[in-house]
Parts: structure tokens; sequence; C-alpha cells
């Protein structure tokens, strides 16, 4: 089915406070998201990807060689990567629900150890991708990272926090420090109860 852009769940300029301005939001959304989104619709027109759902077109196109599966994939899945990346952060309430809490520091030790492994997992992505907290098939959470627009679809995962270290992402904000943006959206951006969700 048609890819449609997601409105953002806050306003543009709910997270400037917080690390993350208009200007980023006004770019990020509105135009990087959109263009995935008109360019995914462009692409599946016509081919047998066109009433499908995208997490079924992610998962039916990756790592496939053909070259119009790869364009159809790249879209779709940055799609899918945006409208989580907009619904898990937040400018409300930052508490972490008890039961995030307890299988963080069961999978990980602690909040703390869980925050750095994911800021290394972001930091360590060589060029654009992803950093994400994950339940894999067995019920265990695992930080990974992925590059381009790949996603835990790919893997049979369930993304219940991604973070887009793409350059688009911080560049506006925190110029080349993508470490400090990383701690930053640890910190204060996620909103945790939809992380929690997730779950
Ligand atoms: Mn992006």
């Amino acid at each position: 089915m048609a890819f449609t852009l997601p409105d953002l769940p806050y306003a543009h300029d709910a997270l400037a406070a917080l690390g993350m301005s208009k200007e980023t939001l006004e770019y990020h959304h509105d135009i990087h998201h959109k263009a995935y989104v008109d360019n995914g619709n462009k692409l599946i027109a016509g081919t047998e990807w066109e009433n499908k759902s995208v997490e079924e077109i992610v998962v039916g196109t990756y790592n496939k060689t053909a070259v119009a599966q790869n364009g159809i994939f790249n879209n779709a899945s940055q799609h899918w990567n945006h409208a989580l990346f907009w619904e898990i952060m937040g400018p409300g309430e930052k508490a972490m629900p008890g039961a995030l809490e307890k299988a963080l520091t069961e999978s990980f030790g602690s909040v703390a150890k869980f925050k750095e492994e994911f800021s290394a997992a972001g930091a360590g992505q060589f060029g654009s991708g992803w950093a994400w907290l994950v339940k894999d098939a067995d019920g265990a959470l695992k930080v990974t990272k992925t590059e381009n627009g790949v996603n835990p679809l790919c893997f049979g995962q369930t993304a219940l926090l991604g973070c887009d270290v793409w350059e688009h992402s911080y560049y506006i904000d925190f110029r080349n420090k993508r470490p400090a943006y990383l701690s930053n959206f640890l910190d204060k951006l996620v909103n945790w109860e939809a992380v929690a969700a997730r779950m």
C-alpha cells in the first residue's frame, strides 16, 4: 500500500529546548522522511510490492541483488525507521517505566551500562546508519547497529528504540559531535514510555 508521511507526534519546535531544533525537524521530517515516502511510492507503483505493507516490503526486498529491489528496500526501510524515530522521542515526562528499567538492568547490568553500549554502537557505526535496542526472537534485549537503512525487521528482531546516526540527524544541532548527540538523545529526547510500550 502507498506509504504516507506520518505527522510528527509533537510540534516542530517541541524538542528545541531538549537539543533537537525546529530546523532539524523541518529538514529531517518534512524533507528527508518525505523524500523516502515519495521515492518509495514511485518505485513500488506497478510492482508486486504495490499492495504490500511496509513491513512485508522491508523483509521481502532486504539483501536482494536486483538494483530495483535495493531502491525499494532503502526507501521502505528508511520510511519505517523514521516513523519509529519520531514516535520514541517526545517533549514530556522522561521517567523510565519500572518494567523497562528491570529488563535493561537484567540484560546490561544497569541502565547506565545500557546507555554506554548504545552510545558506543551509534558512535562506532562507520558512516550512515542506526543504533538500536532490540528484542531478539528468544526475548533477550540487545544493542545493535546497522548500516544505511537496514533495520531490525531484517533479522526477525523487534525494535524497541532506534537512533538515526546519519549526519542529517545531528549536523545542525551538534555539528560533527555524534557522541554528544547520542548522549543527549538518551538523556533528554527518548520517551521511555513509548519504548516500554514496544516490549
Ligand atoms: Mn534520517
